[in-house]
């Protein structure tokens, strides 16, 4: 069925030595509120789980914060100008909830909302496609105090803010999607505790999963109902999953891995179930009594469109033989359950971030979610890559981030070849910003941020990745 929000993705491309997408194919860039936003006091905004969490000591590399970041909060008219001077087609940005609803409920805060729609109608008047998530892990402070994510009411409270959203932004802006990649809001904010809000217990992470795709459903439903044209996703973060040998117990391990970090939201999102051996695997943490009737069928109201962001892949083994085993309660863990699995590095070359590059990670990623779970349309909303940049006579030449870029596009083209309908990519980031736990210290941009002076200096990758959106593919090579 074709629908005309998406453009038309296979069967189309030119043959050729370069790799030309589809015609339509949405090139963009994404970001979220608190990596570049700044401005944490202003214009009424209250502080969120991730103010709390890097202004508390310990938490975040250097004690960095997101109170400036990179200032987008005053800049964002400069922005968008140099969003258009890129060619972007598309810009990903995130809400922030305690910015537009200040405490998560009650009325909209004017001001707040006011910004978003200035910050659409510039990225309109410059002919790029916004394209909104509600939720890029910004909770404001007072529903984590009643509980956060592990509490059901939070589910509630996400659909009268994406409702509030919708009634401000609905007649502007398209694609929409719901929450930016649950499992780390869930296992590194309520598992392992690295993220915001820093709690540490299986249980709750499992709960908190389960109330951010119920929130998700009921946000859906609340967009569907008052924007009917709307197109509407989630974005999750997948991983393929490979086993370090052919040992059983390697491939043991690589589907309890598997089925945390991707089926634990795939299915209920597409088939409306957990996975059987998932609910066993953690059957010592949670016996699923928070899950009520209806539940499933909430968090698999249909959408219009799936986002996923892909970095690299997992390898995995079996725990070590004969080792003490911790049991799960005292072993803070975003794999709860299956905490003892052991994560194996392969020698293959590494992003700053220590993550192995695996471009065919991404096709294989991408058809799997078609061939396995939907014929929805794909995009991949995240890809890119930290390394070490050096600002040499004013110019940042990022040779390593233009090859993953390159990589993973080769690999996007790969996949839509391979039947995948594949719509559209969004590269992370646009520019440098505040990386969570990392702080400043990890550089995902494709224009560096000078941070002491808010200078904005695009990176080769960013020409680079303007010439493959003018010319809608790669050189061959
Ligand atoms: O910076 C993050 C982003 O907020 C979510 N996806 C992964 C990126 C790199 O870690």
């Amino acid at each position: 069925m074709s629908n005309p929000n998406h453009p038309p993705a296979v069967g189309v491309l030119e043959q050729g030595p370069e790799l030309i997408f589809p015609p339509g194919f949405l090139w963009g860039a994404a970001t979220a509120a608190y990596q570049i936003e700044g401005a944490a006091t202003e214009g009424g905004r209250t502080p969120s789980i991730w103010d709390t969490f890097s202004h508390t000591e310990g938490r975040v590399v250097n004690g960095h914060t997101g109170d400036v970041a990179c200032d987008h909060y005053h800049r964002m008219p400069d922005d968008v100008r140099m969003m258009a001077d890129l060619g972007l087609r598309s810009y990903r940005f995130s809400v922030a909830w305690p910015r537009v609803q200040p405490g998560g409920s009650g009325p909209a805060n004017a001001e707040g909302l006011d910004f978003y729609r200035r910050l659409v109608d510039e990225l309109l008047n410059h002919g790029i496609e916004p394209w909104l998530t509600l939720y890029h892990w910004d909770l404001p402070q007072p529903l984590e105090d009643a509980g956060g994510w592990p509490a059901r009411d939070t589910a509630g409270r996400f659909a009268d803010y994406a409702q509030l959203v919708a009634d401000a932004l609905g007649d502007r802006v398209t694609y929409w999607t719901t929450l930016n990649e649950p499992w780390c809001s869930a296992f590194l904010g309520y598992g392992s505790g690295a993220h915001a809000p820093g709690r540490s217990d299986g249980a709750d992470a499992v709960r908190a999963g389960h109330h951010l795709m119920l929130g998700h459903g009921l946000a859906v439903q609340a967009l569907r109902a008052s924007r009917p044209s709307a197109q509407l996703g989630v974005t999750v973060n997948l991983y393929p999953v490979t086993p370090a040998s052919d040992d059983p117990a390697d491939a043991d391990a690589a589907r309890r891995i598997d089925g945390l970090a991707n089926r634990f939201f795939l299915d209920p999102l597409l088939r409306g179930s957990y996975p059987a051996d998932l609910v066993a695997d953690l059957k010592q943490v949670t016996d699923f009594g928070h899950v009520q009737d209806g539940d499933l069928t909430t968090i698999a109201t249909p959408m219009d469109l799936v986002g996923i962001n892909y970095y690299s892949r997992h390898v995995v083994a079996a725990p070590v033989e004969g080792a003490q085993q911790e049991p799960y309660w005292r072993a803070p863990s975003c794999w709860p359950g299956s905490q003892d699995v052991r994560f194996v590095t392969r020698g293959v070359p590494v992003t700053d971030m220590n993550w192995e590059i695996d471009a065919p990670g991404l096709v294989e990623t991408l058809r799997r979610v078609h061939e396995e779970y939907t014929d929805l349309p794909l995009y991949v909303t995240e890809n890119g890559s930290a390394f070490v940049d050096e600002v040499v006579d004013g110019k940042v030449d990022d040779a390593d981030r233009l090859a993953y870029f390159d990589a993973h596009l080769r690999a996007a083209h790969e996949a839509i070849t391979a039947g995948v309908p594949l719509r559209g990519y969004f590269a992370w980031s646009l520019m440098d910003n505040f990386e969570w736990a990392w702080g400043y210290t990890k550089r995902f941009g494709m224009v560096w941020i000078d941070y002491d002076t808010q200078i904005r200096i695009p990176k080769s990758s960013a020409r680079w990745y303007a010439e493959v959106i003018r010319r809608n593919g790669l050189a061959g090579q």
